[in-house]
């Protein structure tokens, strides 16, 4: 059952991508369950922090930004709306997504009529408007970004109400701990954890305890954590302790992956609020490290330079214990998408996991994964053509086996789970 012509192949690869079911392995939203913490819906998607940084260049340098801050949601989005899609065209990345997105929910683009786009989501409820962008974004399954240290999160979690969707998995988020040690200290005391600034055997105890008790309560599928590009490792720092005698083996005794996201300048202009991270290389070699010294510990890696990108494959190629994932944030875009999954697949075939979301509003799973699909299915397609040309025709099972792997498979096989439903 093979493929023979080149549009035939052609077109059956790209109706592979389009319909296989995708489990996202990063993103910030949240379970029904989980109530307002979940964001969705226009006056969200126009807020969104990466539109928020590109509203921002188009006021004078001597208007305050607190005028912007000072808006309510609807007005924050009404003035983006006018200063991104009405006075200058919506040509970014970011911008282009929204109109994706509603031109794939079938509303009408051309009006440019917000309220009437609003009105549109106005009788939706959270649980039907998830059902229809993971029908519509063909999304299986999605892992949260879960953090103890967000005290409204926490209390769900206490209060028993975690999650129940079996759509939403939990992945712990630690940054905290590895970054900002001296505000974690006073904070895990609150929650009940008997540590200590200093480095003591009972605050290696305690933290540990820390970890496993969230682990446990959250089902969490890995521990995950962002960092700077300077990380470096091994070092004699916080950082490193804290990995070798706290994060290590807590993975190790719970049996799952360590996810290392690395190369963020957090607050790079805080007027920015959550928009004002940025981006820096990183130390490559700080993860060969890590990967040399713990082999059966599991990595699951990804960096926010794109200078790091070609270097991070390679590495993926000497461990086996190494994941490299997603094009992470100012990478999830076209161009450097496209490049990041061609040198990706032509060094490591499909042991990788090409994409995350990183969504932070559920409708955005429709445009992000909408384009990555597209340029996975356009790369795929190049590269069994190449085979085709010398004569390895791949049957439609094969090609459906290697989309399910880059899509979902090789991520559930990593973190050693069975894919849920199957
Ligand atoms: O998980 C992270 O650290 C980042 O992805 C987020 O902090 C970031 O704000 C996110 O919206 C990027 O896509
Ligand atoms: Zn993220």
């Amino acid at each position: 059952d093979t493929v023979v012509s080149g549009k035939e192949l052609e077109a059956f690869v790209r109706q592979t991508v389009q319909k296989t079911m995708i489990t996202d392995m990063h993103t910030h939203l949240y379970a029904p369950e989980f109530g307002s913490l979940l964001l969705w819906g226009i006056d969200e998607l126009l807020t969104y922090h990466y539109l928020v940084a590109e509203t921002l260049r188009w006021t004078e340098v001597d208007s305050p930004y607190e005028q912007f801050w000072s808006l309510s949601k609807s007005q924050q989005a009404e003035y983006i709306w006018r200063k991104l899609f009405l006075e200058h065209s919506p040509l970014s990345e970011a911008a282009s997504g929204v109109l994706q997105v509603l031109h794939t929910m079938g509303l009408d683009v051309g009006s440019r009529d917000l309220n009437e786009y609003r009105k549109q989501w106005a009788s939706r409820t959270p649980q039907q408007q998830i059902d229809a962008v993971f029908q519509l974004a063909g999304i299986r399954d999605v892992v949260m970004t879960n953090d103890p240290f967000d005290p409204n999160e926490r209390e769900l979690w206490l209060d028993g109400r975690g999650k129940e969707d079996p759509r939403f998995h939990a992945a712990l988020r630690v940054d905290p701990l590895l970054n900002n040690w001296d505000t974690a200290v006073p904070e895990l005391h609150r929650m009940g954890y008997q540590v200590e600034a200093a480095w003591t055997d009972q605050t290696i105890k305690e933290t540990q305890r820390f970890l496993r008790d969230w682990v446990q309560r959250m089902d969490a599928l890995y521990m995950a954590v962002s960092m700077p590009g300077d990380f470096r490792y091994p070092i004699e720092d916080h950082r490193a302790r804290m990995i070798d005698e706290v994060m290590i083996p807590a993975c190790q005794e719970l049996g799952i992956p360590f996810a290392l996201m690395i190369g963020v300048r957090r607050q790079v202009n805080p007027e920015l609020r959550l928009a004002g991270d940025m981006s820096m290389l990183s130390d490559v070699s700080s993860v060969e490290a890590l990967c040399r010294k713990y082999p059966q510990q599991k990595f699951l890696v990804t960096m926010l330079a794109r200078e790091n990108q070609h270097e991070l494959a390679v590495l993926a190629r000497k461990f086996r214990n190494l994941m490299v994932f997603g094009c992470w944030w100012f990478l999830n875009i076209g161009s450097i998408v496209k490049e990041m999954t061609a040198f990706r697949v032509e060094l490591l075939g499909t042991s990788m996991i090409p994409q995350h979301s990183d969504a932070r509003i559920l409708e955005q799973l429709i445009y992000k994964w909408g384009h990555s699909r597209e340029i996975i299915a356009s790369v795929l397609t190049e590269k069994y053509s190449r085979l085709q040309r010398v004569g390895w025709t791949a049957s439609r099972e094969e090609i459906k086996r290697d989309v399910e792997d880059l899509l979902g498979n090789n991520f559930w096989r990593f973190v050693g789970k069975t894919i849920p439903g199957n």
